[in-house]
């Protein structure tokens, strides 16, 4: 079953139309843009929440960036696998990924080559769950799962995930 955080802190009622942005460093492909796109459309389309890319870091909700080792909020990144990203509790939004994950955009099929790669709209689905307020989930088909075998792809979310984050709005 879903999870909340302690205290259950969730977005605001007058802030549900959410906006992200990008590291500006980072500078992204388009396919990682796209990736972000489609995971936040999964969650706003089973949610009373809107999400819209900006150019703005400063203001944005939700500041998502890639970064490598220590970098600067006591949850230093480890190197290729082990944690592969982070996300904290509404209404903080920062969303961080390990920029030394062989990070793949899958294509529909699935497949994915390297065995170290990791799949980044599976990760990113569930990152996005933690930035909404939801903890994990003991039911294993959830995106809210606390764990993925590698070289998979799981991006649907689950019946479970959509009971949790509708508990939420
Ligand atoms: N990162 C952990 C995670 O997002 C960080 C974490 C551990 C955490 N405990 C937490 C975050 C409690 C919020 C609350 O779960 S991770 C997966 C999964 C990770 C793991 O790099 O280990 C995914 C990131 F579920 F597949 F194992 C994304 Cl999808
Ligand atoms: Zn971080
Ligand atoms: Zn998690």
């Amino acid at each position: 079953r879903y999870s909340f955080f302690p205290g259950t802190p969730r977005w605001p009622a007058s802030r549900r139309d959410l906006t992200y942005a990008f590291l500006p460093n980072n500078q992204l492909s388009p396919e990682v843009r796209s990736v972000f796109g489609t995971a936040f459309d999964r969650w706003s389309e089973v949610a009373t929440l809107t999400f819209t890319e900006t150019d703005n870091y400063l203001t944005a909700d939700i500041r998502v960036g890639f970064f490598s080792g220590d970098h600067g909020d006591g949850e230093a990144f480890d190197g290729a696998l082990g944690t592969l990203a982070h996300a904290f509790s509404p209404p903080s939004g920062r969303l961080h990924l390990d920029g030394d994950e062989n990070w793949v955009v899958a294509g529909s099929n699935g497949d994915i080559a390297l065995p170290s790669a990791v799949d980044l709209e599976s990760v990113a689905v569930h990152e996005i769950g933690h930035l909404l307020g939801l903890g994990h989930s003991s039911i294993e088909s959830a995106i809210m799962y606390p764990t993925i075998s590698s070289r998979t792809r799981k991006v649907e979310l689950a019946q479970d995930d959509i009971d949790g984050v509708q508990q939420l709005y």
